[in-house]
Formats: C-alpha cells, structure tokens, sequence
C-alpha cells in the first residue's frame, strides 16, 4: 500500500555525527524559498491517508559534487507546532543554531512567533513562521495546504504545541466542539501528523522522523504520574461521544471536567499515538516514530493558567525537592536531539534523560502502552477528524 521512491535508513552508532558517511557539516546554502522549490516535485496527499506515489520528483537530500564527486548533505526541514515559547521555541533555537535545519514554524499566533524567533536570535534565513491553530480542524487542513505550497520538503514533524487548563471549573471547546485539551494536543496533532505522513514518506533525507512529545505526567507508573487527578482513558466512551459536553462528556473516560485530567489524558494519547504509528508504518515506510518526555520545565507558559504562588514555588519545588526541573534550553537540546541525533533513530521509543542529561529508553505505564486501547484512540480519532 506505501511505496517509497527511495529508502535510505542505516544504523549508527551514538558517536557518529554523519548519515552513511555523509557529512552533515558540509552543507551547501540551501534555497527554500518558493521559487527555487516550484516544480521541485509533485504531492500526493490523500485526506489524510498514504497512497502510493506516482512518479513523484523529490528534492534531493544528497547531492554529489560534480567536479570532486564529494556528497553534501542538503538542510534538513522540520515542522514544530507550538514553536512560539517554551519547549518548541527552545528546540526551533537548538535546530536553527546548527546551520544544519530549516525549521518551519507552525504557530497560532503569528506575530507572537515572529516576535520570538527575534528574540531568541534566531537567523531569518533558518526559520519560516506559518500560522497553525490546532484548535481547528480547518486551520490544520490549511497549514497542510499552505506548507505543500511552499514545496518545502518535509524530514521531520515534531507535534510539541499544548494547552493545560489546570484551574478552568467548565471545559471550553475547539471550533469542532472538542474539549480543549484533548482537541488540541491530541486531535489536531492526530489530523495533522496523519497529513503530513505522505510528504515524510517523500522525503529522501536519511532519517526521518515523526515525534510527540509526551511527558511523565500522564505516566502512572511514576511519582509525578500518580499525582491526583490521573490520567485514566476509561473505556474511551467520551471520546467516542466526540468530547462535546452536550451529548457525551467532555472527558475521555466519560467523567466529570477536570482540566488537568484532561492534559494528563491527552499526552497517553500522545504517547499511544505514536506508538500505533510505529506498529502501522515503521516497517514499510522507514520512518522512526518517537514520544519523549524532556524534563519538568517549570518556568513555561506551560502553567499560565495556574494562580501565581504556583508559578512561583513550582520550579523552586522542582528545583530543590523532586530536582526534576531543566531550563527551556536543556530541554530544548534534549528535543533537538531526538530530531536530529544520529543515534537515536530507534522507533517506537519513549526518551527520557537521566541526571546526567543522558537519553535512554523509558518504560511507559501500563495504560499509555496498551496496543488495544491505542488502536482504538486511533480508530476514534480518525472518524471525529474526519479520516474516517
Ligand atoms: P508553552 O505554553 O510554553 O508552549 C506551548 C506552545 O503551544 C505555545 O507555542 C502555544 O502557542 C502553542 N499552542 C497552544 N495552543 C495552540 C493551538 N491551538 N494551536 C497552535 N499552537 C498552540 O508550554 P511548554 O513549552 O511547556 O510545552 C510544550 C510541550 O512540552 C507540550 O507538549 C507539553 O505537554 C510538553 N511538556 C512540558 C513540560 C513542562 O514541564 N513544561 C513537561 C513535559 C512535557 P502560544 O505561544 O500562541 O500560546
Ligand atoms: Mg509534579 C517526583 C517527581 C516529580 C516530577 C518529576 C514531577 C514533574 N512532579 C513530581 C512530583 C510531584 N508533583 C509531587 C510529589 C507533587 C505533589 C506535591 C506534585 C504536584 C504537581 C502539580 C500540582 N506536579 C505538577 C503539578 C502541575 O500542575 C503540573 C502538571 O501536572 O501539569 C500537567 C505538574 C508537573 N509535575 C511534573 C511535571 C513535568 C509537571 C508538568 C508538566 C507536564 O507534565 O507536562
């Protein structure tokens, strides 16, 4: 069913910094722009499937000198959602700062975006801002569209951008009429991820990949994941109902709102994501499906919504008590690894990094690696995004 022009995957070991002894320091200065891009290479994007290639043109990841036959390895081009702040700016940072990545930004707000990657001193020519709200399903079919247009190749999608309602007493709803939490940090990267998998496919770069980022919290076989209130899916009947608060609960396992259960529920959905993209299509496609958790990052936006005594004493307590607490920067190395570290092109990992700031791979609870209810969150998601 999934055809692939060319199939280029190798092992590495941790110490190599190159992909089948291509140099990734000798790149040329690659062009991006539109016009250099147009005509590179056909799509083939079907509503939100993977079909087949027809004679598709690919931009080609390695070209070959023609004077001293040296191969050169082009700029690698990655999508991070929610690269605007926090993890996903860091990591956009971490990227751009290599010379080796052109990084698309795919942000809700524009001017925020923008206004971030200047501040962080990121280099124009590394960096494109395009608008994403995963808060609609529309607007995620639209930034496919847009990005396709842009005929920029696409080596690595990375699906970092959430909401955490902590304190909201009433759920608040997507455009589609999706419980926040769960609509945007699992539906729409579920929607999104499923449409870009064809142009991941398409890539020739050698090592391809589609992270989400996961987090300890929705772990239960941790400390951190056994703080009240659990993630707990249930038997999924308030996704099933659609999560809409009228007809159904707006609560994965069909229970009361509680907005922290429901950013805890929609990272197992993240991570159970990933790992059924792993079981369907890491073997015929090549490409490494991973989660991660980076750290406990407790200066982020992440916790705007949360009262201010626990801005403040959260990252102290992170700090000094759990010492779980790693800086935006750390974090975001950590993230940059898993897109572009030659050594970590395992599929179907969960990273996490030790006190060392060493990568290994993490056990998942019980419930965020049950194959069964992974294929049933994705059978669900698919007919509410509308793939099904
Ligand atoms: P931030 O709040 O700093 O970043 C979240 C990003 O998501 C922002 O860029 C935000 O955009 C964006 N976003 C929110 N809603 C939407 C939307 N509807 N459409 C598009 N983008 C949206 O949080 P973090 O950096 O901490 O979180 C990043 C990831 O890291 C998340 O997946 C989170 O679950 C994970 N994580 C974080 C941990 C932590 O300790 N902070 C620990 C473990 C995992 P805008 O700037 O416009 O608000
Ligand atoms: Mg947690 C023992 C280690 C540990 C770690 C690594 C985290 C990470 N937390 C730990 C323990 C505890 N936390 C303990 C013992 C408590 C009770 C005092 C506690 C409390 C707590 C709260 C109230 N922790 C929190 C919150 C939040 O609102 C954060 C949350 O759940 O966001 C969803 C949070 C977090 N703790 C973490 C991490 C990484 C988070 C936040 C972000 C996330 O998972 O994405």
């Amino acid at each position: 069913m999934f055809s692939r022009n060319v199939v280029v995957q190798g092992k590495q070991s941790s110490k190599d910094t190159s992909f089948l002894g291509i140099s990734l320091s000798d790149h040329p200065k690659p062009d991006f722009s539109p016009l250099a891009l147009k005509g590179c290479r056909q799509r083939g994007v079907s509503a939100g499937g993977v079909r087949a290639q027809t004679a598709a043109v690919i931009t080609p990841a390695v070209t070959r000198s023609p004077t001293d036959g040296k191969k050169t390895l082009r700029k690698g081009s990655v999508i991070v959602t929610g690269a605007s702040s926090g993890l996903g700016l860091a990591t956009a940072k971490a990227l751009a700062e290599t010379g080796k990545w052109h990084v698309i930004m795919a942000c809700r707000d524009f001017l925020k975006a923008e206004r971030a990657a200047k501040s962080a001193g990121m280099n124009k020519e590394n960096y494109t801002v395009m608008h994403l709200d995963l808060a609609s399903l529309d607007s995620v079919r639209q930034f496919v569209r847009n990005f396709q247009q842009s005929n920029m190749p696409l080596d690595v999608l990375v699906c970092n951008a959430a909401v955490y309602q902590p304190n909201a007493r009433q759920p608040s709803f997507t455009a589609d009429g999706f419980e926040l939490g769960v609509g945007v940090n699992h539906l729409g990267h579920f929607l999104l991820a499923r449409l870009l998998l064809d142009d991941l496919n398409k890539s020739e770069y050698p090592s391809r990949r589609l992270i989400i980022v996961g987090s300890i919290t929705g772990n239960t076989n941790t400390v951190a994941g056994n703080v009240p209130p659990k993630a707990d899916l249930g038997d999924l009947r308030g996704l099933a109902g659609g999560l809409n608060g009228l007809n159904s609960s707006a609560m994965i396992n069909g229970g009361t709102f509680i907005g922290a259960k429901a950013y805890k529920d929609s990272k197992v959905c993240n991570m159970l994501t990933m790992q059924e993209f792993h079981r369907r299509y890491h073997e015929e496609t090549g490409i490494t499906f991973a989660s991660l958790y980076p750290g406990c990052i407790a200066d982020t936006q992440l916790f705007r919504h949360h009262i201010p005594e626990f801005r403040f004493l959260f990252p102290l307590f992170q700090k000094y008590v759990t010492k779980g607490f790693v800086s935006e920067e750390e974090s975001g190395k950590r993230l940059a690894q898993v897109v572009s570290d030659p050594s970590l092109t395992k599929s179907g990992v969960y990273w996490s990094w030790n006190k060392n700031s060493a990568s290994f791979e993490n056990q998942l609870s019980q419930e965020a690696s049950d194959p069964e209810k992974a294929r049933r969150v994705w059978e669900i998601s698919e007919k509410l995004v509308g793939l099904a």
